[in-house]
């Protein structure tokens, strides 16, 4: 019997001035030049804060701060599980150091991305987020 927990893949919707970051994937190549939320798979013994912050440092070159949860859990093969948070900026300009590109969206520029399927489970919220900003 597999007793393992849930391995989390933790994604970031930070928020800042109405408009939301997107980062622009490279790989593998049924996804490379979509868009997602950044973030990536918490390590044993990290919190999803830690290990999402850790994600956006090495991704983004940035400090934040992780809040609450925003959508649904999105299941992933191989028994992992997909979870979006809330984060804001604490320090630093996002930088695509492992995407090809960031950029920022209002609620219309996000409908009409071409967002990696997983992360399309979250559109309605996180439209509905930036319109009550
Ligand atoms: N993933 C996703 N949406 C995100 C972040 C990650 O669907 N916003 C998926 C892609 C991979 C897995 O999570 O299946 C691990 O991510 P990565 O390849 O970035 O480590």
């Amino acid at each position: 019997m597999d007793t393992k927990a849930l391995r989390e893949v933790a994604a970031a919707a930070i928020i800042s001035d109405g408009r939301l970051l997107l980062a622009q994937r490279v790989g593998p190549p049924e996804l490379a030049g979509m868009w997602e939320l950044p973030g990536g798979k918490i390590e044993p013994g990290e919190t999803p804060a830690q290990g999402l912050r850790r994600e956006l440092r090495e991704e983004l070159g940035v400090d934040t701060v992780i809040g609450g949860r925003i959508g649904v859990d999105v299941p992933l093969p191989d028994g992992m599980v997909l979870r979006a948070y809330r984060v804001s900026l604490r320090d630093g300009t996002p930088t695509a150091l492992e995407h090809s590109a960031v950029r920022w969206v209002a609620a219309p520029e996000l409908a009409a991305a071409d967002l990696v399927p997983n992360d399309r489970a979250w559109l309605a919220d996180l439209v509905a987020t930036l319109n009550a900003g």
